[in-house]
C-alpha cells in the first residue's frame, strides 16, 4: 500500500483553468440546488456535494470516453466532471422530461449512457456489483478500458464491498475503486461502524493495489488516478484509491448536524479545494483574480441556462405512468 506524500505540483494554465472551472460548476450548480429544493423546484431528495469536488474533477481527468463510471447518491458532482450536461441534470432534478432519466430518477438517480455514466445509485454499495459486471464484460471482450467505481466510507461497511474486492482482485477486472471518505455515513463517524476505521489497508488485504490521496487536492486526486486508471488499462487488475475528503454540507436538505460540531467542519473549510487551487494557481502566476471573476460569470451563466431549461421542460403526461414500469406489447 502507498500513501503518496505531497509534493507543490506545477500545474500550466489550461489544466488550471479546466480544473477550476469544473469544480466551481459543481459549486454553484450545487447552491442553485439547495435553493431550488427550499422554493420546492425540486423534490425528493437532495445530498450536495460541497467540499468533495477535487475528487471527482481530479478522477475525471484521468478517464478517456471509452471508460464507464458508476457513481453514489452523491453524484451531481460527478456527473458534471463527466460532462454528462448541465440543463438535463437540472431538468431531471425537476422531474422533467428533458432530464437524463426521463425526470424519472431524479437527483439519486442521473444516468447517462452516451457519457458511460452508469447512475447514480440510492443503494448504499449498490454501484459496486455493477461495476464489477461492466470490468468483466470488457475483460471478457478483450477491451482495454476502465470501470471507475465511486462509493463512500458508509459502504465500506458492507458485506458487498468485501465481495466486490475479492471478486475484482481473484478475476483481475479493471476496476478503479475511489472511496470518498468523508469520515461520516448520515450521521455515523466511520469509528462507530468499523472495528479498524483505516480502510484502505482492508482492500490491500484482498490484494489490492492501494494508496490514499488527499482528497481536498484535485492534483494530488489527478495524480493518483491516472497511476490508478494505467495500472488497471495495463491489465494489471483492479487498483484502489483512497480519497480523504470532507463534506462541507449537511448530510442531505434534513439533517440537523447533531454528531459534528462546528468546529470541525470550520477546520475541514479552511482546505476548502477550490480555493486552495486556486491560491496555487496564483502562487505559480498561471491564474488572477480576473481569470476568476470570469470563471465565476461564465459558470453562473452555464447555471442559470441549466435552470431556464429546467423550468421550460415539460412534464411527462399522466397517461405515460407505467411506461418503461411494464414491459410493452408482446416479448418477442
Ligand atoms: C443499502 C443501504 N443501506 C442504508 C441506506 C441508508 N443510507 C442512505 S445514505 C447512507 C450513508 C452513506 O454514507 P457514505 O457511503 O459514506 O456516503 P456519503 O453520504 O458520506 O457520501 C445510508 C446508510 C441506503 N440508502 N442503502
Amino acid at each position: 500500500m502507498k500513501n503518496k506524500t505531497k509534493q507543490t505540483a506545477k500545474v500550466d494554465r489550461d489544466h488550471g483553468l479546466r480544473l477550476l472551472r469544473k469544480m466551481l460548476l459543481i459549486r454553484r450548480f450545487e447552491a442553485k440546488s439547495a435553493e431550488l429544493y427550499s422554493a420546492m423546484k425540486i423534490r425528493g431528495f437532495l445530498h450536495l456535494y460541497d467540499g468533495e469536488e477535487a475528487v471527482a474533477v481530479g478522477v475525471m481527468e484521468a478517464l478517456t470516453p471509452e471508460d464507464a463510471v458508476v457513481a453514489t447518491y452523491r453524484e451531481h458532482g460527478q456527473a458534471l466532471a463527466r460532462g454528462v450536461s448541465a440543463n438535463a441534470i437540472m431538468a431531471e432534478m425537476y422531474g422533467k422530461q428533458e432530464g437524463c432519466s426521463r425526470g424519472r430518477g431524479g437527483s439519486m438517480h442521473l444516468f447517462d449512457a452516451a457519457a458511460r455514466f452508469y447512475g447514480g445509485n440510492a443503494i448504499v454499495g449498490g454501484g459496486l456489483p455493477l461495476a464489477l459486471g461492466f470490468a468483466l464484460a470488457d475483460a471478457m471482450q478483450g477491451k482495454k478500458r476502465v470501470t471507475c467505481c465511486f462509493f463512500g466510507d458508509g459502504a465500506t461497511a458492507e458485506g458487498v464491498f468485501y465481495e466486490s474486492l475479492n471478486l475484482a482482485a481473484l478475476w483481475r477486472l479493471p476496476v478503479l475503486f475511489i472511496l470518498e471518505n468523508n469520515l461520516y455515513a448520515m450521521g455515523t463517524a466511520i469509528c462507530y461502524a468499523h472495528a479498524v476505521a483505516d480502510i484502505a489497508p482492508k482492500a490491500a488485504s484482498h490484494g489490492v493495489q492501494t494508496e490514499i490521496v488527499d482528497g481536498m487536492d484535485v492534483l494530488a486526486v489527478e495524480k493518483g488516478a491516472r497511476r490508478g486508471a494505467e495500472f488497471v488499462r495495463e491489465g494489471n487488475g483492479p487498483y484502489f484509491i483512497e480519497c480523504r475528503t470532507y463534506r462541507f454540507r449537511a448530510h442531505s436538505m434534513f439533517d440537523a448536524e447533531l454528531y459534528r460540531t462546528r468546529a470541525e467542519v470550520e477546520k475541514w473549510r479552511k482546505r476548502d479545494p477550490i480555493a486552495s487551487f486556486f491560491d496555487l494557481c496564483k502562487e505559480q502566476a498561471v491564474l488572477s483574480d480576473a481569470d476568476m471573476e470570469e470563471l465565476e460569470r461564465d459558470v453562473a451563466a452555464e447555471v442559470d441556462g441549466a435552470v431556464a431549461f429546467a423550468e421550460a421542460g415539460t412534464w411527462e403526461p399522466v397517461e405515460d405512468l407505467t411506461r418503461y414500469v411494464y414491459s410493452e406489447g408482446r416479448p418477442r
